[in-house]
């Protein structure tokens, strides 16, 4: 194999080399002329003095369309005219795919394109270094939650995504004709994590697809996300669960801080460690907090998107980008929520951060009696959940837990305006290709 460089391991030192790269640029000034070729790395110069190189090799080179796929054989030369110091003086090269012209959008140039354009050619899209950059952050945050929960004691688990009940309500359900019997795309691993507490095994997470059939237009939310979902046995109280997803959370902003430095440049973004403990404020207190910034909502309603931004303002102002909400009605949890005795309450949270929700979880409901009572409040048939609450009949240690969704958490991290932005193929209601 030929000893391949690419711009993140060119040095002066090397004396000739293969590159290989998209052509960026080609600029023809007659006597010289310049290619941009791009990598994943950065870009790299090729420079073709008319005189110097074979004059077939000036022509093929410069006449190249932009962003064909080359690989090119030549000098190194130090160079003060470039990022790198070097510049690479062509004796071959070989084209391995030629562009089509034109090209559906531009990479480098500095035009506003819209988004469903930018989504519709989206491998052109993540052309673009910035672009690029957030799913590099985004493999590192992911990679950082996996090594806070291990280091935590908790087991790795992957659980069905094709399921006969759905555990997040009826209306975002999505209908699957599994050989003739009804199925869906599961919402949540909910169920299944429960289900392991009562298999023993205390601690598990998974980070994995998640499908609702969300039928609207927002900027936080798509038919399919990826959930980082936690489950944690013999806690004493939801205070359990919150310090757990604080101290990941602590793990994943300070990690990022430290090794995405370059990937954070590339977008122009600095991470901000929120100040520990993140505060917690009840779902009573932000009521009157969205009342007094003058939204009309009351109590027992939908914090929604206009109520948690303005707590999100109030709570920024102090340095507080990520804040707990807690004592939610039980009316407004899931059957799987345990309700607070003698009150209208749930031992439930939702996570915020920079005003948007970005997770919720509470302490469930592990005595079976209870949990059966729960789903009838609701309006739910016990029948429809017969092997989950199996689980619950014959032993199940208290628990609690929470789901994160990892796009919502990229794009705030970021501070990216849509979540669809940290996701590389998005799905929603008017999106299936590509
Ligand atoms: P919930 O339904 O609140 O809770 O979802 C958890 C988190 O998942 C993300 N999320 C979404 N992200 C993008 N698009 C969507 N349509 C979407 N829906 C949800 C959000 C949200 O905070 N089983 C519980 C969690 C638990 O109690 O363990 C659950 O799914 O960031």
């Amino acid at each position: 194999m030929r000893s391949f460089r690419d711009s993140g391991n060119i040095s002066k030192e090397d004396a000739n080399v293969t590159v290989r790269g998209w052509v960026q640029d080609v600029r023809n000034l007659g006597g010289i002329s310049f290619i941009t070729l791009r990598d994943r790395h950065g870009t790299l110069q090729i420079t073709m003095p008319k005189k110097k190189i074979e004059p077939g090799l000036f022509e093929s080179l410069t006449k190249l369309p932009r962003e064909s796929v080359i690989a090119v054989t030549g000098e190194v030369k130090e160079s003060n005219q470039t990022a790198l110091g070097v510049e690479i003086i062509p004796s071959s090269f070989e084209l391995y795919s030629e562009a089509g012209v034109p090209l559906p959008m531009g990479v480098v140039d500095k035009v506003n394109v819209e988004m469903d354009t930018r989504l519709n050619n989206r491998f052109m899209d993540l052309r673009k270094p910035e672009i690029r950059a957030v799913f590099e952050i985004r493999s590192m945050v992911i990679e950082l939650i996996s090594e806070a929960m291990i280091k935590n004691g908790f087991v790795s688990i992957n659980t069905p995504k094709i399921v006969a009940s759905g555990a997040e309500g009826g209306a975002t359900l999505f209908s699957v004709d599994y050989f003739g019997k009804p199925a869906y795309l599961a919402q949540s691993p909910q169920l299944y994590k429960q289900m392991l507490m009562s298999a023993g095994f205390d601690r598990v997470f998974e980070i994995g697809p998640a499908f609702r059939a969300e039928n609207s237009n927002t900027n936080r939310h798509v038919t399919e996300f990826i959930s980082f979902d936690g489950e944690m046995s013999w806690i004493d109280g939801e205070e359990d669960i919150t310090a757990m997803i604080e101290e990941v959370m602590d793990h994943v902003l300070r990690g990022l801080k430290e090794k995405a430095k370059k990937h954070l440049d590339t977008i122009g973004k600095e991470v901000g460690i929120p100040k520990r403990p993140y505060p917690i404020l009840t779902y009573s207190e932000c009521i009157r907090m969205v009342n007094e910034a003058g939204l009309p909502l009351r109590y027992g309603d939908d914090l929604g998107t206009e109520g948690e931004k303005a707590i999100g303002d109030i709570m920024s102002e102090k340095g507080n980008d990520l804040y707990f909400i807690t004592e939610y009605p039980e009316e407004a949890k899931p059957f799987y929520i345990m309700r607070k005795e003698g009150t209208d309450l749930s031992f439930s949270f939702d996570l915020d951060y920079k005003g948007q929700e970005i997770s919720s979880g509470g302490q469930r409901e592990h005595r079976y009696r209870e949990l059966v009572g729960n789903m009838e409040k609701k309006g739910l048939d016990p029948k429809d959940f017969d092997s989950y609450l199996d689980a619950f009949r014959y032993g199940m240690p208290p628990h609690g837990g929470w789901g994160i969704g990892v796009d919502r958490l990229v794009a705030k991290i970021l501070d990216l305006p849509n979540v669809r932005e940290a996701i590389l193929f998005p799905r929603d209601t008017s999106r299936l290709v590509p």
